[in-house]
């Protein structure tokens, strides 16, 4: 059987810029879930303040616009069974003061404003990233050849 939950993950301008890219996917990959939509881009103004809506009334929320915004970074669909808690629980908690050592914030971030890494906290905000990052037609269908190991 394959599954088909879907997540939205994007590595922050500081994961790119400290070149952890290419570990951060082999995670995902290395466990099984199945990259289905990559790219890199540079986030508008107006798609960093939809990204962060439900952020808007807070202080910190300027801060977080223009962080984003502060280089490239790179967005991701990622599939799998459980998807959405398996991709949290491996990206670790918002403050990497309380990640776990294993995780991705526990590895590799100090800072809450410089956390390496988002990945939606539900299923209604992987669709609603999703949909703000990726057309339908960016996002690929196709069978890993391990799947038959994996499920
Ligand atoms: P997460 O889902 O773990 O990325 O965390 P949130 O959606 O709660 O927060 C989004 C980003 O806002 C975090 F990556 C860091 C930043 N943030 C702050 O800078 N200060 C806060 O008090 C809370 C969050």
């Amino acid at each position: 059987m394959v599954f088909t939950d879907r997540t939205f993950v994007m590595i922050k301008p500081d994961g790119v810029q400290r070149g952890l890219v290419g570990d951060i996917v082999a995670r995902f990959e290395h466990r099984g879930l199945k990259i289905a939509a990559m790219k890199m881009l540079l986030v508008s103004e107006d798609l960093a303040k939809k990204h962060y809506e439900e952020h808007a009334a807070k202080p910190f929320f300027p801060n977080l616009v223009s962080f984003i915004r502060s280089g490239p970074v790179v967005a991701m669909v990622v599939e799998g069974k459980d998807v959405v808690p398996m991709v949290r629980s491996m990206v670790g908690a918002t403050n990497p003061k309380n990640s776990n050592p294993g995780t991705i914030r526990g590895d590799f971030a100090v800072d809450m404003g410089r956390n390496v890494i988002h990945a939606s906290d539900s299923p209604e905000s992987a669709k609603r990233e999703i949909s703000l990052y990726f057309n339908t037609s960016e996002i690929a269908t196709y069978k890993r050849i391990d799947e038959q190991w994996l499920y």
